[in-house]
Parts: structure tokens; sequence; C-alpha cells
């Protein structure tokens, strides 16, 4: 892989978006490197995935804006279709994506971002969606996904204004759960993914599942979601041990995703 680096500590996989010379920009080249990667995880053995940029200053300066620059409409159209079905893959990706957002994290990394199943950032972190002042929309689901997690609102302010606003405020308004300094977001991350894969696997993807499909649903037939995965749940080795063990007064821990 020449754009991307991955590495497993126990369960937890990480991918580090690796252009630091173009500040982590987007190509295409490292979108694919990507998507086949996530074709190869182990799903089975890696229970929660990290994403984070190489280096101190960025996440991801955004798509490759040279790339951009003197595309057609057709050929642009393609990408941001390539580009939305990752971001989806992402979104969908049967075990939790945190993104460890370590500094700028702008236009299409926002929306790779926006992808994972939440954000944590470092007090260094710059995020935006610069894109209304370079002439086009954001492209990979920035649009839709910007107002799911703050709010309609606040998510054409952002992209109207094509305005960049530092961690405080993207904790502010919800787009990050938490801000670290800068030497601890790796640290953090990995705890909380480490966390996340001490939980019994088939609950925590069950209950991605039913969130993800169930948030752009009515709340009826999300329910319904809720109760078909839920049920599928019980029965599993894991189910049953847990619950035993809470009956004994002992804490059930080695979760064989089963
Ligand atoms: N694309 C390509 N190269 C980039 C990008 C980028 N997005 N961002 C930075 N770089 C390059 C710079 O050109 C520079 O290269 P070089 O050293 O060869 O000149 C190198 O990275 C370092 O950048 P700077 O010198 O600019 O570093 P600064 O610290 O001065 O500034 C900034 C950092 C503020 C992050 C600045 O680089 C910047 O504004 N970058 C662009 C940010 C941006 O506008 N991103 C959004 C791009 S649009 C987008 O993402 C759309 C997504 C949807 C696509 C849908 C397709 C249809």
């Amino acid at each position: 892989m020449e754009f991307i680096r991955y590495e497993e500590k126990g369960r937890v996989g990480i991918i580090t978006l690796s252009r630091e010379e173009s500040l982590n920009a987007l190509c295409t080249p490292m979108l694919r490197e990507i998507d086949k990667l996530l074709d190869e995880i182990d799903t089975d053995e890696i229970r929660c995935l990290i994403i984070t940029g190489a280096g101190k200053k960025a996440f991801a300066a955004g798509a490759d804006i040279e790339e951009m620059s003197d595309m057609s409409p057709v050929e642009s159209r393609k990408y941001s279709l390539y580009g939305n079905s990752l971001m989806r893959k992402i979104e969908t990706y049967p075990i939790p994506v945190i993104a460890a957002v370590n500094g700028y994290c702008l236009g299409g990394a926002c929306e790779m971002s926006l992808s994972c199943d939440f954000r944590i950032c470092s007090d260094n972190a710059v995020f935006g969606q610069p894109e209304a002042g370079l002439g086009i929309t954001p492209g990979w689901g920035g649009t839709q996904r910007m107002a799911r997690a703050v709010g309609i609102a606040m998510a054409k302010q952002i992209m109207y204004t094509a305005r960049n606003f530092k961690a405080d405020e993207a904790l502010r308004i919800g787009l990050v759960n938490s801000v670290h300094p800068q030497e601890e977001l790796m640290d953090y991350a990995l705890k909380l993914a480490e966390k996340i894969s001490s939980n019994a696997p088939i609950a925590v993807r069950a209950c991605k599942e039913a969130s993800t499909r169930g948030i752009s649903m009515d709340l009826d037939q999300a329910c319904k979601i809720e109760s078909d995965l839920f049920s599928s749940c019980i029965g599993t080795y894991d189910q049953r041990n847990a619950m035993k063990a809470f009956m004994n007064k002992e804490k059930y821990t080695d979760f064989q995703n089963r």
C-alpha cells in the first residue's frame, strides 16, 4: 500500500492515511487502497477500526484538489459516486469505525470522518466544508451526514460559509465526542476501541446496524429493525453466558463472537 498504513493491535485495526507531503489529501489511489483493505480485514477477528492521519498536522486536508481541478462533469459525477460508495461502505462496515482526527479535517476528509460511527479529535483539529469556496458542493455525503450529526441549520451554516472551525467548536456543536491533547489522542482512541472490543461483538454489530439503518427510516420501521436485531442476539453463546454469569453474580468477559 502506497497511501495508507494498516496495523492491528489485539482486536483493533488502525488505518493511517499516509500522504504527509500533501497533508494526507485523499487521492483516488488512496480511496482504492482503503476500499480494498476494508474487503480484506477479517471482521470476525478485528472488532473495531480506527482511522487517523499520518503526522501531527492533518487527518486529511480534503479530496485532492489537483485531481479535481480540471475534471469534466461526467468524470466528477463518477468520482463523487465512487467516493460516496466508499463512505457508505465505511458507514455500514460490520464493526464500529472511529475517526481519530489529529489536525486538519476538511472537505472530503470531514465527509470521511462523518461516515465513521463517531469522531474524537486532538486539540489542534480544524474542521470545515470549504467546498463552496472552491466552486463545488461536498460530494461524498457531507450535505446529508453533516445535518444528521449537528442538525440541518448548523450544517447549512457550515457549508454556506465554507468556514473552518476548531476543536472546541466541533465539540460544542456535537460533531466530535471528545477533544484530547494531541499526544494523548491515539492512546484514548485505542482505549475506546478496546472497550468496544471487550463487549459482545454480535451485540455491538447489531447496535451499529440498528442505529445506522434506523436513522434514515421512520420510527415504527426502525423499531422493527431493532426488534429483529435484538432477537438475533438472543440464543447466542455470548448472550446465554453473559446473562448466566450475571445471575451468578459474576461478570462474563470472554466474549466468543458466537
Ligand atoms: N489537495 C491537494 N493538495 C493539498 C490539499 C488538497 N486538498 N491540501 C493541501 N495540499 C498540499 C498543498 O498543495 C501543499 O503542497 P506543496 O507543498 O506541494 O505546495 C501541501 O499539501 C501543504 O499544504 P499547505 O502548504 O497549503 O499547508 P498550510 O499549512 O499552509 O495550509 C491548509 C494547510 C489550510 C489545510 C491548506 O493546505 C488548505 O487549505 N488545503 C485545502 C483544504 C480544502 O479546501 N479541502 C477541501 C478540498 S475539496 C473536497 O474535499 C471535496 C470533497 C468531495 C469530492 C467530491 C468529488 C466530486
